[in-house]
């Protein structure tokens, strides 16, 4: 190993919207010849290994056991394996991981073959700054945030003083944006994005963790690109008085996709594809933690019957659908509880994406270029799908602001507009223009590269 390579400690929040990117950041610095030392807790780690088994030994893997802590199941490890509304549980046993990161970090840092030369941490980590700080240890924090909405929340200062006193405040763009944007939550979003935040089993709320992290960072890192929000990327900059580098948009490699274990529906999804016409199908799927009301699931699932339009929905417990939904369907339509969704998405099958915006989605999705249809559900998915609506490559399903509730018929007259009106002709193309932006590999690497040179400069 060259002298000025450097040890990275890489440690995400328990999310896999966070550690999957982080563990592709880790693999880009590892093989520029970095050592990563990654941080999880066991299981996520054994799940991480088993979605990416041609990791290099560059990777070293150090887990922490989450100790119990009550109303959190035993066996949960990662937001996905709870309802939103137990992940404060699992932020008060993450902060249980302190001590025993303290005790590691220390003894890490006495010795010159294990002291790391940098610390990536996420908005979770309040506690970590300050360990750093004793060890002399830089740290920065990796947004999985675009930089749009990281401007949206504001510098730390607004952060702390609570500006925003009521929930209305949170549906106007703020006065710290210096050119015209619509980038604010709807009332009914700005509604759950608060109740969500409220919840601290752990007796400390989000905006206090990431106003310690931002404070504690030497510099912040953004999964993004020069491309794609450079005028935000600076107004960050200014806002946080500190550096604000973008690393890229880190696209998964469709392998990533697969499952180590063989799964017997998938090989039927792709030969059901194999069937459809070309950009015919519409993708639906909303992540692993996003979920809606039994209501509003079967108003979509009987609007996109009334579309007529080709489907094919990843959607966990298919058991919440209307009553003969599946049966009434299955002549242009077909429900998995899983698919590989980087090889759906890449199928030429596939025409459009009715997404919940979640930013790692809308990395995937852009590596083929298919337009969105856009219902965002929580956390900070409303200002992304802002972001994506002023670049006109999707169209949000409208909803009523006081109530969030939209109706079947627009459902349907939306996913038609983006798949098969020619009126949403130029919504197509202009997702299809965007795709070069998301598949610039070499721009990707340019960054890395450039942050890689950033970060060898506090050695
Ligand atoms: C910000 O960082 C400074 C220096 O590290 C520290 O003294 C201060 O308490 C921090 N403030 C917050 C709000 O975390
Ligand atoms: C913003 C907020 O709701 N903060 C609360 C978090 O939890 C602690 C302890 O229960 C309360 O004191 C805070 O008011």
């Amino acid at each position: 190993m060259s002298d000025d390579s450097l040890h990275i400690l890489v440690f995400p929040w328990l999310a896999f919207g966070h550690m999957l990117p982080l563990l592709q950041l880790s693999k880009s610095l590892a093989k520029r010849g970095h050592r990563i030392t990654y941080i999880s807790t066991p299981t996520n780690i054994q799940r991480l290994v088993q979605i990416q088994p041609d990791l290099s030994p560059g990777i070293q893997f150090l887990s922490f056991p989450l100790p119990p802590v009550e109303h959190l199941p035993e066996t949960a490890e990662a937001t996905g394996d709870i309802p939103l509304e137990k992940v404060q549980y699992l932020k008060k046993a993450f902060d249980g991981l302190e001590a025993p990161f303290s005790t590691f970090f220390k003894s890490a840092c006495a010795d010159k073959s294990t002291r790391p030369d940098w610390v990536i941490m996420d908005f979770t980590h309040h506690w970590l700054p300050k360990i750093a700080e004793d060890c002399c240890v830089p740290c920065t924090y990796f947004s999985v945030f675009i930089a749009p909405a990281l401007v949206f929340f504001g510098p730390c200062s607004e952060l702390l003083s609570g500006y925003r006193t009521s929930v209305e405040d949170f549906t106007v763009p703020p006065n710290w944006i210096p050119f015209p944007s619509n980038v604010a939550f709807r009332l009914h979003e700005a509604r759950s994005f608060l109740s969500v935040g409220e919840k601290n089993a752990s007796g400390i709320t989000d905006t206090e963790r990431i106003v310690s992290v931002i404070n504690g960072s030497k510099l912040v890192c953004v999964r993004s690109c020069h491309s794609l929000e450079s005028k935000w990327l600076s107004l960050l900059s200014k806002l946080y008085a500190k550096e604000v580098m973008p690393v890229g948009l880190l696209p998964p490699s469709i392998e990533q996709s697969n499952r180590s274990t063989t799964d017997v529906g998938e090989l039927d999804v792709m030969d059901w594809l194999d069937r459809q016409h070309i950009e015919s199908v519409l993708y639906i799927a909303f992540g692993s933690e996003a979920t809606l009301s039994l209501e509003l699931l079967h108003e979509l699932a009987l609007g996109i019957e009334i579309s007529k339009v080709h489907f094919l929905w990843a959607l966990r417990k298919p058991d919440g659908l209307p009553e003969g939904f599946i049966e009434r369907t299955k002549e242009f339509g077909v429900v998995m509880g899983w698919v590989p969704q980087m090889r759906v998405l890449a199928h030429a099958s596939v025409g459009g994406f009715l997404t919940h915006c979640g930013w790692s989605s809308v990395v995937e999705n852009f590596q083929f270029g298919h337009p969105l249809v856009q219902l965002p559900i929580y956390a900070d998915q409303g200002l992304n799908a802002r972001i994506l609506e002023e670049k006109e490559i999707g169209v949000v399903i409208p909803r009523d602001e006081e109530t969030g509730n939209f109706r079947r018929e627009e459902v349907a007259k939306v996913v038609r507009f983006v798949m098969v009106e020619e009126e949403g002709k130029v919504i197509r193309h202009n997702a299809k223009q965007l795709k070069e932006i998301f598949t610039d590999r070499n721009s990707h690497e340019k960054h890395i590269d450039d942050f890689v040179e950033k970060l060898k400069t506090f050695k």
